[in-house]
């Protein structure tokens, strides 16, 4: 029943030709944000973004992406911003304190400067279920992030004009 991350209808994306992302890194379980990251890039590329376009920025940690994001953001010079980590369930309470503030910032920076900001994060419980999700039997979820950026970026060109 679990949906497949890299599944979608292609004739519902739009082009994201001419369009410019900004992509943030976090360096925390790089094996796994390196395979997110690859698989965002070669989404958007696929549906027509041009190589210089899309540019990438590193943090050290998820908890760093909201400022990633937020200074690429300033920069008001991309369409959208994909923000990519993974934060594994441990034994202590860093996982709740970290998904909170990754996914409180970066809902607010969506707001702040309407744009586009994606939630390009996985929060499991083991690092197989991040493997399933970064490119194994569930796909990949930056391939997920990367079409929901170019339909968010496609929906503010069209209604902003
Ligand atoms: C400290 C920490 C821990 C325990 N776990 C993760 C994780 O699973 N994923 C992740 O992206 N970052 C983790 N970090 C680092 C924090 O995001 C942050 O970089 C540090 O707390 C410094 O602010």
């Amino acid at each position: 029943a679990l949906k497949n991350l890299s599944s979608y209808n292609a004739d519902s994306v739009p082009s994201a030709e001419g369009l410019r992302f900004g992509i943030v890194v976090s360096e925390w379980n790089t094996e796994i944000t390196e395979a997110l990251y690859t698989g965002a890039k070669e989404t958007l590329l696929k549906f027509g973004a041009s190589e210089k376009d899309i540019i990438r920025r590193n943090v050290p940690g998820s908890f760093e992406l909201t400022l990633g994001a937020q200074l690429l953001a300033e920069r008001k010079e991309f369409d959208a911003i994909i923000c990519i980590g993974v934060v594994i369930q441990g034994e202590t309470k860093h996982f709740d304190f970290i998904c909170e503030a990754v996914g409180q910032g970066i809902t607010n920076l969506n707001i702040k400067y309407n744009l586009p900001v994606i939630f390009g994060v996985l929060t499991p419980n083991t690092m197989q279920q991040a493997l399933d999700r970064a490119g194994g039997v569930h796909g990949n979820k930056g391939d997920e992030a990367a079409i929901t950026a170019i339909k968010m970026a496609a929906l503010k060109n069209e209604l902003e004009g």
